[in-house]
């Protein structure tokens, strides 16, 4: 599995993602994943499935430190000792020591970021979390954490798929040694019948959707497919023997633009 590589931290390139996962589905997604080859797990304490991933990732027989956990504090925890106790929290419901990268899952204007930064580099310190990140950043956001936080910050979890340019977002994680993780990589599954990806995908015998996960990875962006379907993880993560030319790269980042956004709240900030 390619790896990508940020601020000391190495991120599986593909990696399940486990939003509005729930439940027993959660857990037997997670165990199956893990058997078939995944490697990175990504869940939040909004998610309120960390227990389950938990479960997914022992019943899966999978050595621990094979596996690259990712959980995210959400924002009502971001009082530098809401963030630690919010944080040892998701560790005893995933009944792990240690994450491997723990990010804050949006911004949240209404708490100090030095102040929560300091507490994420703190729980780092303290071994909770190998590495830590943002989730939901845009430019200016990077920018003011980057120079704010103590330790440095390994990637920025942003929703990007080809329907959405996030090129701005990319170029600061790239000025900063930062990854970029991608949720929705497939949005939420609107590209499925695309003509350029299903055009594309023929000529190398692949789907849009791995067409699509394809065209993330080949820009050193790791991408969190999050499925409910047992049969998808298999085609999720068969995109590691083929390869997409300059001009199909090309194709395909030209279909992006600001208003392919799909997940939008009140307290988003303003994007890039
Ligand atoms: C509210 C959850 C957004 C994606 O992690």
């Amino acid at each position: 599995m390619q790896l990508i590589e940020a601020n000391g931290a190495k991120i599986p390139a593909i990696g399940l993602g486990t939003w509005e996962l729930r439940g027993r589905t959660c857990a037997r997604l997670v165990e199956q994943a893990l058997k078939l080859g995944y490697r990175h797990i990504d869940t939040a304490q909004v998610y309120e499935n960390e227990r389950e991933v938990g479960e997914g990732l022992r019943a899966s027989g999978v050595r621990r430190n094979d596996v690259f956990v990712t959980t995210k504090v959400w924002t009502t925890h971001f009082a530098p000792n809401d963030l630690e106790r919010s944080s040892k929290e998701s560790l005893a419901k995933l009944r792990l020591s240690e994450v491997d990268l723990l990010l804050l899952h949006w911004p949240n204007p209404h708490v100090p970021l030095q102040e929560t930064l300091g507490a994420l580099a703190h729980v780092k310190k303290l071994g909770m979390a190998r590495h830590i990140g943002v989730s939901n950043f845009t430019v200016a956001l990077i920018e003011e954490a980057v120079a704010a936080c103590p330790e440095p910050l390994a990637c920025d979890q942003v929703e990007y798929h080809p329907y959405l340019d996030q090129t701005k977002v990319r170029e600061a994680c790239a000025r900063h040694g930062m990854a970029v993780v991608a949720y929705s990589p497939v949005a939420k599954g609107r590209i499925k019948g695309d003509q350029t990806l299903v055009q594309i995908g023929q000529a190398h015998g692949k789907t849009a959707a791995q067409v699509c996960l394809r065209w993330l990875v080949q820009q050193n962006v790791s991408a969190i497919p999050r499925t409910s379907k047992i049969e998808r993880l298999s085609e999720n993560i068969d995109i590691f023997d083929f390869e997409l030319s300059d001009d199909e790269m090309h194709r395909i980042s030209q279909m992006g633009s600001a208003k392919g956004r799909l997940t939008n709240f009140g307290f988003a900030p303003k994007w890039d």
